[in-house]
C-alpha cells in the first residue's frame, strides 16, 4: 500500500479485515516494524479518536510520532496553484507538504469539508496536494468527502459482532444542530457496498448522498421500515449534498430511540462518535447492552494498525 486515501487503496476488503483482526491478537510480534521511522499527524480540525488511535497504532510499531494542529498552530496555507500570495495565506501547501515530507516517513492528514463550495470540497484539494508534494505515503484521517479509517474500523466491528453471514446494515441519518460533512456516510456507504452485507440508507428527502455514493444502494425515506429486520443500526448526521452544506431537516422523529431499536432484529447500535446525546440518539440506546460504540472506537486502533502495517511493509 502506498497511500491510504480511500477504499480504492485496498485490493481485497475481506483480506484486510481478516488481517486486521489477526494483527489485533499478534501486535507484539510487530513492535519493531516501524523502528527508526517517524509519522506526522497533521490536523486542520479537532479530533479525539483519530488523533489518539493513530498515535497508539504508530507507537505499537515502534514509530516516533509528531503531531501538529496545523489549523490552529501553523501558518495559514494557500491551496491554489499559481496564486499571487498577497492575501491572508503565508505559506503555500506545496512548500508546507514538502517540508513535512522531509521530516516524516509517513504523513497523516485531517482536513474537513468547508461546506461552502461543493465542487471545491469534492475535488479533495488538500489531501491530493499532500499526496502530490509530500513525497512520502499519505494517510487520510478524514478528508472533505471520505473517512476511510473510520469505515474500516466499522467493517471490522461488524465482522466481529455479526450473528449471520450477511447481516442487514442500516445507515440512518439523525438530527444535529450543526451542519456536518458527508465524509463519514460517504465512506461508510462505499465500504458497505463492497462488503458482504445487505445495506440500506434511511434519510429524509434532501439528504441523499452524492450520486457516486448512492449508486446501487437501497434508499428509503422511511426510518421505521429500514429498521425492520436490521442487524446493525449505524446512526450519523450529515448536511445536505443537494442543498450543499445546509440543514434541510431538524425532525426529531429521526432521533434513534429504544422504541425504534425494538423494530430491529436485536440490532447492535453503532456511531463513529463524537455523538450529541439525546439529539442524534437517546442515552438509553447509547448506554444499552446492544450499543457497541466503545468497541467500535477501540477498533480505530485496529484499522490504523493494519493500514500502517501495509504501508510500512511496502516501504521496506
Ligand atoms: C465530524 C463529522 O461529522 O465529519 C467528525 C466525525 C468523525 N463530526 C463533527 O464535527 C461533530
Ligand atoms: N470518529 C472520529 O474520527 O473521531 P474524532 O473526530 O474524535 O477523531
Amino acid at each position: 500500500m502506498k497511500h491510504f486515501f480511500s477504499i480504492s487503496d485496498v485490493d481485497n476488503l475481506q483480506g484486510i479485515v481478516a488481517e486486521a483482526i489477526d494483527l489485533k491478537k499478534n501486535i507484539a510480534q510487530f513492535s519493531e516494524l516501524g523502528k527508526g521511522k517517524t509519522i506526522g499527524l497533521i490536523f486542520f480540525n479537532s479530533s479525539l479518536r483519530t488523533r489518539l488511535s493513530t498515535q497508539k497504532a504508530a507507537l505499537n510499531f515502534g514509530m516516533s510520532v509528531i503531531v501538529m494542529n496545523v489549523g490552529s498552530d501553523g501558518w495559514k496555507l494557500e491551496m491554489e496553484d499559481g496564486a499571487i500570495m498577497n492575501g491572508d495565506a503565508a505559506e503555500h501547501i506545496k512548500d508546507a507538504a514538502r517540508v513535512m515530507g522531509a521530516y516524516c516517513d509517513i504523513i497523516a492528514v485531517r482536513s474537513f469539508a468547508e461546506l461552502k463550495n461543493r465542487d471545491k470540497d469534492y475535488a479533495e484539494d488538500v489531501l491530493k496536494s499532500f499526496m502530490k508534494y509530500a513525497g512520502v505515503p499519505v494517510i487520510n484521517l478524514e478528508s472533505s468527502t471520505l473517512h476511510p479509517l473510520q469505515s474500516l474500523a466499522d467493517l471490522i466491528t461488524i465482522e466481529e459482532y455479526k450473528k449471520v453471514k450477511r447481516p442487514k446494515v442500516v445507515l440512518t441519518w439523525a438530527p444535529h444542530p450543526k451542519a456536518l460533512p458527508q465524509a463519514v456516510p460517504n465512506s461508510f456507504a462505499q465500504w458497505m457496498k463492497n462488503a458482504d452485507v445487505d445495506f440500506v440508507i434511511a434519510c429524509p428527502k434532501g439528504y441523499e448522498l452524492a450520486p457516486e455514493f448512492m449508486e446501487g444502494v437501497a434508499l428509503t425515506h422511511n426510518q421505521d421500515e429500514a429498521f425492520e429486520g436490521a442487524d446493525f443500526i449505524y446512526a450519523k448526521n450529515w448536511s445536505s449534498y443537494q442543498m450543499y452544506g445546509q440543514i434541510v431537516s431538524t425532525d426529531l422523529a429521526w432521533t434513534v430511540s429504544a422504541e425504534k431499536m425494538a423494530l430491529t432484529n436485536n440490532a447492535k447500535f453503532m456511531h463513529c462518535l463524537p455523538v450529541r446525546r439525546n439529539v442524534v440518539v437517546t442515552d438509553e440506546v447509547l448506554d444499552a447492552d446492544y450499543s457497541i460504540i466503545i468497541p467500535e472506537a477501540k477498533n480505530r486502533v485496529t484499522s490504523a494498525q493494519v493500514v500502517l502495517k501495509r504501508i510500512l511493509t511496502a516501504m521496506q
